[in-house]
């Protein structure tokens, strides 16, 4: 194909912002690397303008460009059909160079420190030659409320390095269109070779469960004060869990951290592991003053030599890609359903009779289903 002479020099790997940035800078042979057909006329319109192609797409993400790689996030998160479609297309193509990161989740209470360990870590896997990409997922954040990596400034140092890229989660929406989103921006960012993705959820809801769901690693961030706060804790949550890690054990707070620590080792004692032939443990940092984040990495990578060994790992990870599968099968039934002309007809007639006890729940639901069946056939 014809751009593929023409192959543009990319915006430099430093190139400000993991945020889509506004303006590509020039390059040569005309507007946006294309070949510029000879033409003296000034520079057209910004790049981003411009609809790139499939294999524009796939060329940039795999030559890890940034930006287009945000340009190619943008097209996952969209809803528009056409979009989509396209979306499709491209990850398709770049199926085949995703699946070599190491997948790590982070979730904790608001406040936790999630942020703050997420940059010390991603500054030093950086510094030690690591590509790392940090996403969100946060069901309930919108464009008005802004999202838990909305604000760049918090994570500063680390969104200067040029071997990081922060995405912020995709804006509202339920939780599977913002989970499908995240687990396609994840694929996007190991075709373009990020090697650790780090994935920060607030710890609220169902988004937990969400981000265990994608990846190899589940940390949960608590902090001390625990009596309360381990009475009040999920278990279910601990579940999920392949480490407890219990941040700002720092100035006076280092004692109360190391009881606390002991206090969650007796409950995981009692727990169900989340991960089979390992076995979660409490550990102690500060993600204020770096210490316990070494060690805490070589515990994720112990982890890793582990499960990679019992097969566990890749078994997991097929186990995740089947459940994404059907559980996009659900929503898609789900919303055929509630949509459907049939249905929608009869409903409220099937909700007064069923709530009137005229007729039980299993008859309203045969009703419902039956009315649905009859478009199909
Ligand atoms: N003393 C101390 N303070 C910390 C430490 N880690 C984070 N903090 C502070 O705790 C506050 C919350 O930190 P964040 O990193 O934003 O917490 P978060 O878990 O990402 O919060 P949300 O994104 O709102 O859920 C900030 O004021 C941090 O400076 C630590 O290790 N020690
Ligand atoms: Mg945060």
């Amino acid at each position: 194909m014809s751009y593929r002479k023409h192959k543009p020099e990319w915006a430099p790997e430093n190139a400000d912002s993991a945020f889509a940035c506004q303006v590509m800078t020039g390059v040569e042979g005309g507007h946006d690397g294309m070949p510029g057909g000879g033409s003296a006329e000034p520079a057209p319109p910004p790049a981003r303008r411009r609809n790139l192609s499939v294999d524009e797409y796939v060329e940039g993400v795999l030559a890890g460009n940034r930006m287009i790689l945000s340009r190619a996030i943008t097209l996952v998160e969209s809803n528009a059909a056409p979009h989509m479609e396209k979306a499709q297309q491209v990850l398709k193509e770049l199926l085949p160079y995703t699946g070599k990161a190491l997948r790590v989740g982070i979730t904790g209470v608001p406040g936790a420190g999630k942020s703050t360990f997420i940059e010390a870590l991603g500054t030093r896997l950086c510094q030690d030659g690591h590509k790392v990409a940090v996403l969100a997922v946060d069901p309930s954040s919108s464009v008005t409320k802004g999202s838990i990596l909305g604000d760049k400034t918090r994570m500063e140092t680390l969104s200067r390095q040029p071997r990081a890229f922060i995405r912020p989660s995709p804006a509202g929406g339920t939780l599977g269109g913002v989970a499908r989103k995240s687990r396609e921006t994840l694929l996007l960012c190991e075709a373009a070779g990020y090697d650790v993705i780090l994935v920060e959820t607030v710890g609220v809801g169902q988004s937990e469960t969400t981000v265990r769901s994608m990846v190899d690693f589940f940390l949960l961030m608590v902090l001390t004060g625990a009596g309360d706060e381990l009475q009040g804790m999920k278990k279910g949550v601990m579940e999920l869990a392949d480490a407890i890690l219990i941040n700002k054990a720092d100035g006076d707070n280092a004692q109360r951290a190391m009881v606390a620590k002991e206090d969650y080792e007796r409950m995981l004692h009692y727990l169900r592991p989340a991960t089979e032939g390992w076995q979660t443990h409490a550990y102690t940092c500060s993600a204020a003053s770096g210490a316990g984040i070494d060690s805490f990495w070589n515990t994720v990578k112990a982890f890793q030599a582990n499960t990679e060994q019992s097969g566990i790992f890749m078994q997991r990870r097929r186990q995740q890609t089947l459940s994404w599968v059907y559980s996009m099968v659900d929503e898609h039934l789900h919303s055929l359903f509630f949509q459907n002309q049939n249905v929608m007809a009869c409903r409220e007639a099937v909700e007064r009779e069923v709530v009137q006890g005229k007729i039980s729940a299993t008859m309203a639901v045969q009703q419902l289903i039956q009315a649905f069946a009859r478009t199909k056939g």
